[in-house]
C-alpha cells in the first residue's frame, strides 16, 4: 500500500515537475478550457463545442476542449484576463471589449461601419479580416492569438419604455452598453445615456431599473431573457460587431507547431460553421421574442442617428481613415 502511495506521490510530482506549459507535457493529454458568455446550444458556443469534438477525434483524444458556457468564469472582461495568463485556452468574445486591448480593432467598433451584416461577413473573410486577427496575435499587449471570427448579426436597442423610431426617442434612456468607450460615446451622441457594465451585470442592471435598455442582436436578447424586462425592440442596426474566438498565448506557445496549425484549422472551420448556426437561431430568437410578448419595430430613416454619431467617427476613426476606406471599398 505504501509503495503504491509512493507511486501516485511521485507521478503527481513528476506531471507538476513538467508543467502544463513544458514541450515534454504538450504531448501528454491536454483539456483546454473554452469560454462563453451564452448558454450551450447558442451558435459560438455549439461552433467551439463541434470544434473540440473534431479536435479530440484528429488527436485520438490527446487534445480536447471543456466548454465552460453561461458566464461561468465570469464576464468577458474577465475572460480576457484569464486567457491572457493562461487560465483558460479559448475565449469567445465580442470585439468589443478587444477595442481598449488592440486599438485598431476599434474601427469594427464604430457605429455604423458596415452597410450591412453581408458586408461584415465579407470583411471577416477577407483580407482585412485575416490582417486584423494578425495584428491581435502580435500586439505584444494582448497575450492572445486571433484565432477565428464569428458573426453577432446587427445590435439594435430595446428598453422599457417605448418603442425607438427616431434619434429623439433616445432622448434621456440610460441603456447599458458594452465596456469600451466607444459604445458610451455612441449612445451619448445619440441622445441617451450609456451606461457601460459587463454583459453578466446586466439582466440585473434591466430587474432592477439600473438601466431602462440595451442593445443587442436578437439571440443575445432572446437567449439571455432581456424581453422580459424591455419590451420594445427597435432594429436600430447601430452596431454590426464581430466576434473572435481567441486563444490564450500563454498556452499556445506550449504547444508543438502541429498541434497549433491544427487547432488553426479547425477554428477557420467553425468559423463557417457558425455562420450556418447564426442564421438559423437569428429566425427562430425572432419567434420566440414575438412570443414573448416583445414588440418589434423598423426605424424609418436612419440617416438622422448615422449624422449624430459623426464626433464618434471624428474621435476613434480618424487616425484609421486608410483602414476605414478599404472595408467601405469592400463591396
Ligand atoms: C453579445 C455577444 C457577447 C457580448 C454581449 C454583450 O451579442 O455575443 O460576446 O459581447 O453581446 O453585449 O456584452
Amino acid at each position: 500500500m505504501k509503495r503504491l502511495v509512493t507511486g501516485i506521490a511521485s507521478a503527481a510530482l513528476l506531471a507538476a515537475v513538467l508543467g502544463a506549459g513544458s514541450p515534454a507535457f504538450a504531448q501528454q493529454k491536454m483539456v483546454l478550457k473554452a469560454t462563453d458568455v451564452h448558454p450551450l446550444g447558442y451558435p459560438t458556443v455549439e461552433a467551439v463545442v463541434r470544434m473540440g469534438k473534431k479536435l479530440e477525434q484528429a488527436t485520438n483524444g490527446r487534445l480536447s476542449i471543456q466548454m465552460f458556457p453561461s458566464m461561468q468564469l465570469g464576464g468577458e472582461k474577465e475572460m480576457i484576463e484569464q486567457a491572457q495568463v493562461g487560465a483558460l485556452a479559448f475565449a469567445r468574445i465580442s470585439v468589443g471589449p478587444m477595442g481598449p486591448v488592440v486599438p485598431e480593432l476599434n474601427v469594427f467598433n464604430l457605429p455604423f461601419m458596415f452597410r450591412d451584416v453581408a458586408h461584415a461577413e465579407k470583411v471577416m473573410d477577407g483580407p482585412i479580416g485575416d490582417e486584423m486577427l494578425k495584428k491581435l496575435s502580435d500586439n505584444p499587449n494582448a497575450g492572445l492569438i486571433g484565432l477565428a471570427w464569428m458573426s453577432g448579426g446587427a445590435r439594435n436597442v430595446y428598453n422599457n419604455k417605448k418603442p425607438i423610431k427616431t434619434v429623439d426617442d433616445l432622448k434621456g434612456l440610460k441603456i447599458r452598453m458594452m465596456g469600451n468607450p466607444v459604445f458610451v460615446d455612441t449612445m451619448n451622441s445619440l441622445g441617451g445615456n450609456g451606461v457601460a457594465m459587463g454583459y453578466d451585470q446586466l439582466i440585473n442592471a434591466l430587474q432592477t431599473g439600473v438601466v431602462d435598455g440595451a442593445e443587442n442582436n436578437e439571440p443575445s436578447y432572446e437567449s439571455g431573457q432581456h424581453y422580459r424586462y424591455a419590451k420594445y425592440y427597435s432594429n436600430t442596426g447601430h452596431l454590426i460587431i464581430p466576434e473572435i474566438l481567441v486563444f490564450s498565448k500563454k498556452i499556445w506557445e506550449s504547444l508543438s507547431k502541429d498541434d497549433q496549425a491544427l487547432i488553426m484549422k479547425l477554428a477557420k472551420e467553425a468559423q463557417q460553421e457558425q455562420r450556418q448556426l447564426w442564421a438559423e437561431r437569428e429566425k427562430a430568437s425572432l419567434v420566440k421574442m414575438k412570443e414573448a410578448g416583445a414588440i418589434i419595430n423598423d426605424v424609418p430613416d436612419k440617416k438622422p442617428f448615422q449624422a449624430a454619431v459623426k464626433p464618434v467617427w471624428d474621435k476613434y476613426g480618424a487616425q484609421y481613415q486608410a483602414l476605414i476606406q478599404r472595408i467601405q471599398d469592400v463591396k
